[in-house]
């Protein structure tokens, strides 16, 4: 594979890093009227590149930001069939957090909220991570037993995530209805300081624009139409402009993983739901954490304008629409008021949906595959943008190495012939 830079550059981490803003660049801008410059460029497309990432998302822009950064591989393609961040990477709820259930989930979202750390530092870009503690309520015997479950599991990682009750969580969030008369009274939380939300836009700019300035080469409105392979190996892929010769493709792709799975010939274990979510007008600021509650099927945060972002559950069938329901609208609107009746006059201002990819056990399809040089980072159900971080790392390594990297290795295809799923859907937001 084509090396960039050298290693001596990749080890500084010189050469890695995209050029800063600064309060005197934005001055100079301000003063001067001239519009800021491009921060990529579109490139010609190469009739060969070392890989071939389909998919603009999160995962696809981190996976060749660490190709290029971390292993000095810059001569990588990001395909797209729309525009970069347009599919479920823009279209999430944003919140970030590590309080799974499973020891290889902590661990791995655990890596993904460190990247997300240091995420500004590393790009150059600031993407806003604000960690305003996540609470999971309990308004029965058999959540609070889970969310026991997922402390424990948590605090034998050295996650920081605890069970609270009542008292504690009207303290945190006030306008939540904690009282006992209530339908589902509010028994306790899982409360996990460090989660939070973060700017979902600005991290795939921030990672769309440090991939670029290594070298790498960012490809919209090109859809991938056929994967060539032969002899049990990738030979390249087809699009909408053109064939393009590669030894590596990765479907990085939510919604249509299975579809370019069938492509490459490789059969997933994937069912693909839209979820929705809303927004409502900007409120002056109350909401510090985030709040979800599995039962009601709810999850809100406040955003620094002052706008509640809210999700629910999956559709109850499968589908590729992204169009909204009034039924999701009903029946987001009668949840949130059972948890905050106080929100009875906030007007909703608007209404999407994305696309998540389902696995029977709730956890991702990550790593090699059967075909050689056909790799996966799919399977994502309602998780994968608090993941893109880790995955992109994960991937870039196994790409770079040949060798699946021990935080993915449970999250192989092969375990579901094997029976070794690795259960997590006690920790998704909501019942699905
Ligand atoms: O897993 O935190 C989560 C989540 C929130 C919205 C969808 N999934």
């Amino acid at each position: 594979m084509e090396a960039a830079r050298s290693a001596d550059e990749r080890r500084s981490g010189r050469a890695s890093r995209p050029p800063r803003y600064s309060a005197f660049a934005l001055l100079r801008h301000g003063l001067s009227g001239q519009p800021w410059p491009r921060v990529w460029h579109e490139q010609p497309l190469r009739p060969r590149y070392d890989v071939v990432i389909i998919g603009g998302g999160v995962h696809g822009l981190a996976a060749a930001y660490y190709l290029a950064a971390n292993h000095g591989i810059s001569n990588v393609a990001v395909l797209d069939k729309s525009y970069l961040g347009g599919g479920g990477s823009g279209r999430n709820t944003a919140i970030l957090r590590s309080n799974y259930l499973t020891p290889e989930g902590v661990h791995f979202y655990d890596r993904s909220v460190q990247l997300y750390d240091n995420l500004s530092a590393t790009l150059g870009y600031n993407v806003m991570f604000s960690k305003r503690g996540h609470l999971t309520l309990a308004h029965n015997d058999a959540s609070l037993r889970t969310m026991r479950w997922r402390a424990e599991v948590n605090k034998l990682q050295g996650i920081d995530s605890d069970v609270i009750g009542p008292a504690e969580i009207k303290k945190l969030a006030p306008y939540l209805d904690t009282s006992a008369g209530v339908r589902y009274p509010i028994l306790g939380a899982l409360y996990h300081p460090p989660g939070g939300v973060v700017r979902h836009d600005a991290v795939n700019w921030g990672y769309a624009r440090a991939a670029a300035h290594l070298g790498v080469h960012l490809h919209q409105n090109t859809e991938v139409t056929g994967i060539d392979v032969a002899g049990g190996r990738v030979l390249g892929v087809r699009t909408n402009r053109g064939a393009i010769a590669t030894p590596v493709v990765v479907n990085c792709t939510a919604g249509w993983s299975t579809l370019i799975g069938d492509m490459a010939g490789v059969r997933l274990p994937i069912q693909t739901f839209p979820l929705q979510a809303a927004v409502t007008e900007p409120v002056k600021s109350f909401l510090h954490p985030v709040i979800v509650s599995g039962t009601l099927h709810v999850y809100v945060s406040q955003t620094d304008r002052g706008e509640l972002v809210f999700g629910a559950s999956v559709d109850p069938f499968t589908a590729y629409s992204t169009r909204g329901s009034l039924e999701f609208t009903e029946g987001l609107a009668g949840n949130v008021l059972q948890l905050m009746p106080a929100l009875s006059k906030v007007r909703l201002l608007r209404q999407w949906a994305g696309l998540c990819d389902m696995t029977p056990d709730f956890s991702p399809v990550m790593g090699p595959t059967d075909v050689e040089g056909f790799y996966v980072d799919v399977g994502w159900g309602t998780y994968g943008f608090k993941a893109g971080p880790v995955s992109g790392e994960a991937m870039a390594e196994c790409i770079a190495s040949g060798r699946t990297p021990e935080i993915i290795a449970p999250f192989a295809l092969s375990r579901f012939g094997a029976g070794h799923l690795v259960g997590e859907k006690g920790a998704a937001a909501v019942g699905h």
